[in-house]
């Protein structure tokens, strides 16, 4: 009676081990580190600091309350994200990148005016 029980519990300590691997296989291969700020016209972004790892995949989102104009109607991340992005009301801007080089890295308009800074480490 005793050997039934542990052996009972044995298999049932192993088919747990099975559901877990299982759920491990699948998530996502590297799940992003979000950082979210909020752009406004008359206060630019805020949050405008961030830090993060050397090669952890992040999500930049910037979630945009006005459409963004004349010098500063783009945003950018020197070394990180170098296409210019346009802010536009209602419409977020998502940038995904893996940094590789750890350093503060500026985030600008589309020329070079600085509004943030992401620190990676
Ligand atoms: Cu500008």
């Amino acid at each position: 009676m005793k050997n039934t029980s542990l052996y009972i519990a044995a298999i049932a300590a192993l088919s747990l081990t099975g559901t877990a691997q299982a759920k491990e296989k699948t998530m996502p291969p590297s799940t992003p580190a979000t950082i979210t700020t909020v752009y406004t016209r008359a206060g630019d972004i805020n949050p405008k600091s961030f830090t993060v790892s050397v090669g952890q995949k992040v999500r930049f989102e910037v979630n945009s309350q006005d459409t963004g104009s004349g010098c500063m109607k783009e945003i950018m991340i020197q070394g990180l994200w170098n296409k210019p992005e346009p802010l536009v009301k209602g419409r977020p801007v998502v940038m995904e990148f893996v940094p590789q080089k750890a350093g503060t890295y500026r985030i600008t308009c589309a020329m070079g005016v600085n509004r943030g800074t992401i620190i990676v480490k």
